[in-house]
């Protein structure tokens, strides 16, 4: 089993959960969208994107359905599959759609942008996410008061999938210290060795 990966935001958070779940893949790093990859890529992943998940009979692209594979693989409830699975869905759903959505776009325009271009981001565009980013932290900071996780006692794949974007809080800019609660629960995380290192002992 092979989990084609790279250093970015969502082939992060795959390599992430695969380490945590302990899960026995062979790690491949790769440049999907390099111009002498792309088309062979995309025989795995017609987006020419990862994480990509490669088995004997099946292959899964897209975070969720990998991390769902591997839980299920690993017989873990870090993918609930109980009564908390709706709850969990709303958060990673959420996290897609909307806070990883604008801490995305500061990744990605402060990150990334200007590794390959010389164009000063719009600024409009950078404000925007930066609000957005501030209306959604407000609402994951009051669901984590009182909360160890966002479902409660125990740690689920929708932490990791919420968290997507704050391995990079600080070069992307992102104010974790305006969001308490926020702030605790990405220190949880960090204390992960899963979390904070996940391409430790990786090429
Ligand atoms: N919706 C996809 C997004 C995948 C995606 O956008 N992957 C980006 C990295 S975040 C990618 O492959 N970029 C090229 C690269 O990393 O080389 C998922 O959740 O897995």
């Amino acid at each position: 089993m092979k989990l084609y990966y790279s250093h970015n935001l969502n082939p992060r958070v795959a390599v992430a959960v695969a380490k945590h779940l302990d899960s026995p893949v062979d790690y491949v790093r790769a440049s999907p969208r390099h111009p002498d990859n792309i088309e062979a890529f995309r025989a795995i992943n017609p987006n020419a994107l990862v994480p990509v998940l490669v088995e004997a009979d099946r292959t899964l692209w897209e975070v969720d359905a990998i991390a769902c594979r591997l839980s299920a693989l690993a017989g873990s409830d870090f993918w609930r599959t109980d009564d908390q699975l709706p709850e969990m869905i709303m958060w990673i759903s959420w996290s897609a759609y909307h806070l990883t959505r604008a801490g995305g776009t500061l990744y990605f325009y402060k990150l990334i942008w200007p590794r390959f271009s010389d164009e000063t981001p719009d600024q409009a565009m950078l404000d925007e996410a930066l609000a957005d980013f501030r209306t959604y932290a407000a609402v994951l900071d009051q669901h984590l008061e009182g909360r160890k996780w966002l479902l409660g006692d125990r740690i689920s794949y929708a932490d990791f999938r919420v968290a997507t974007p704050l391995p990079f809080a600080e070069g992307a800019g992102l104010p974790l210290a305006e969001f308490p609660q926020v702030q605790r629960w990405h220190e949880q995380l960090w204390a992960l060795d899963a979390w904070r290192e996940p391409f430790a002992g990786l090429a």
